[in-house]
């Protein structure tokens, strides 16, 4: 039975991977932080074969112990300060998280592999961010990198280092470059999530106005349980590499309105939608749109949920959320 060891399984994705790796049979651990997250039950209930391990990606030491504890085949890194906004108000945070925490994992990897680098296989959440102020459209693996935000910055170092070790030591590392993706279990502080459960509450009348940042931004949004698909099929190639996991249709945050509101029969939003600055960023990134032919040609690998299908699911399930926490 495989072993794999993911950091960030009480986010989003670790979540969807854990599932999709015990389907598989693995022997699935995970590295949560803090000697008190209330996550930590969540992932016991949801998982109840996933083993945990008590570590930060700030500390060394503790990924060592998760390494050695595990014994892992595999090493998904997800673990990050996520929230591109925040990122700007925490930018010390976000560096030693996003950025130096790479660096820790791949750093605990080596001297965990020892004489033998390539026998961990490890994989680096990269992101679309690191394209910031695109320079070409649509974008792929050689598009060229400017970030537009600490967190993008973070990324884009973690990126290189994952191709560095990769390059200097032999190690099968590999980073998915992955854009947007989403699901019922997307953070409410990202923009998706966000405008599911406002349009949920409004037609439930919870709430009654939606606040907003900019609704011109474009994204190319994807099905989370699709992406994680992709970091498995990456580490099962004989070579690591680096690939765009994105599905080349790209919508705007007005569409994601359009779509979230239609759903709960509303046509028209534009008496219940508010824009604030307050929600506007420092610096956008204006719109991003990926190429993922190599991720189709090599690893075979094709996106399955589509925008509106995606909203749908979305929306059906912060309906299901409001109705319950109402009637409890
Ligand atoms: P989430 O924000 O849902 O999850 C982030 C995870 O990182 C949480 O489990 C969090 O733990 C953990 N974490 C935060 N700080 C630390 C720390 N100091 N040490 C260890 N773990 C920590 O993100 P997603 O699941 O959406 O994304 C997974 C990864 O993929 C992230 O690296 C993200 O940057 C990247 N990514 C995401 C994309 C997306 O669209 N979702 C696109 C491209 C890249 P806790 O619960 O304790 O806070
Ligand atoms: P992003 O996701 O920054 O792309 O990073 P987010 O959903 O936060 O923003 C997408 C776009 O929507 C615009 N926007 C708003 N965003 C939020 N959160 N709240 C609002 O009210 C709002 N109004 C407009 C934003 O300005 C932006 O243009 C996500 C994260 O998961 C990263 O970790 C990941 O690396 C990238 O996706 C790919």
């Amino acid at each position: 039975m495989p072993t794999a060891l993911i950091t960030g399984i009480t986010g989003q994705d670790g979540l969807y991977l854990a599932d999709l790796l015990l389907a598989k049979g693995y022997d699935v651990h995970g590295v949560v932080r803090g000697q008190n997250n209330p996550k930590r039950e969540l992932v016991r209930r949801r998982l109840p074969g996933v083993r945990l391990h008590t570590g930060d990606l700030t500390d060394l030491s503790s990924l060592m112990r998760a390494l050695r504890d595990a014994r892992p085949d595999e090493v998904y890194n997800l673990g990050a300060v996520s929230f591109v906004a925040y990122s700007w108000d925490n930018a010390h945070v976000t560096t030693d998280v996003t950025g130096k925490g790479v660096l820790n994992m791949l750093e605990a990897v080596r001297l965990h592999a020892g004489d033998d680098p390539g026998r961990v296989r490890f994989y680096q959440a990269s992101s679309s961010e690191m394209f910031g102020k695109v320079q070409e459209s649509p974008q792929h693996e050689r598009t060229l990198l400017w970030p537009r935000s600490p967190y993008g910055v973070s990324k884009v170092f973690g990126h290189h280092m994952t191709i560095n070790y990769r390059e200097s030591y032999g190690m099968h590392a590999s980073s998915g470059i992955l854009f947007n993706h989403e699901s019922p279990l997307r953070g409410p502080e990202f923009v998706t999530r966000k405008v599911t459960r406002a349009a949920a509450r409004i037609a439930l009348g919870l709430q009654h106005e939606l606040v907003m940042g900019n609704l011109d931004a474009r994204r190319d949004w994807g099905f989370a349980g699709d992406y994680v698909e992709a970091m498995w099929l990456m580490l099962q190639q004989p070579v690591a590499d680096d690939y765009v996991v994105a599905t080349g249709d790209t919508h705007s945050v007005r569409d994601l309105l359009d779509v979230a509101f239609r759903r709960v029969g509303i046509d028209d939003w534009s008496a219940l939608v508010r824009q604030d600055p307050a929600y506007l960023r420092p610096a956008e990134v204006d719109a991003l749109v990926g190429d993922a032919s190599k991720a189709r040609e090599v690893l075979g690998w094709r996106p399955r949920v589509g925008f509106e299908e995606l909203v749908a699911m979305m929306v059906e399930a912060d309906l299901a959320e409001q109705k319950h926490l109402a009637g409890s």
